[in-house]
């Protein structure tokens, strides 16, 4: 099977612009930036998705995503950071990674995340907040 394209900058079979790299994370420029300076943030563990993560990888994840996006935002002088991250749907690269993405005022997203829907009315909100809250009760 070829083995994942993430793995392999990991290795530096693959040439990457790497930011950052510890034994864990390895930060790097996206190939494909939605503004430049778009980052990735991996872990260096094979891991796919978010759910596949244990909750001390996640934590630590969530620290160094800060601190990249911090990174980042100084590192430009960008005015903002949007973080986004997909899972299965539109996920690409079946690696997990956070797009650490620079933003500036008045520079908008062109057609991304938008248009966005409406609930009918208050009780499909409602209903879909029980189902969702339902769920969570249950992982508890
Ligand atoms: P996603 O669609 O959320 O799975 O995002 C995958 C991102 O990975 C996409 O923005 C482009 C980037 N990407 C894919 N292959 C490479 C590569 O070989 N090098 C770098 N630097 N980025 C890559």
């Amino acid at each position: 099977m070829e083995e994942c394209i993430f793995c392999k900058i990991i290795k530096n079979e693959i040439k990457a612009s790497t930011i950052f790299e510890d034994d864990r994370f390895i930060a790097f420029l996206d190939k494909s930036p939605i503004f430049k300076g778009h980052t990735l943030l991996i872990p260096k563990k094979h891991i796919e998705t978010i759910f596949d993560f244990s909750e001390d990888y996640l934590k630590d994840l969530a620290v160094e995503t800060k601190r990249i996006a911090e990174g980042v935002k100084k590192g430009i002088g960008c005015d903002g950071i949007l973080l986004i991250n997909n899972n299965i749907v539109s996920q690409s690269v079946p690696h997990f990674h956070v797009h650490i993405i620079p933003r500036e005022k008045g520079k908008p997203l062109r057609g991304f995340m938008w248009p966005r829907t409406r609930y009918k009315n208050e009780i499909e909100e409602e209903e879909f907040k029980e189902k969702i809250e339902k769920a969570i009760e249950m992982l508890k």
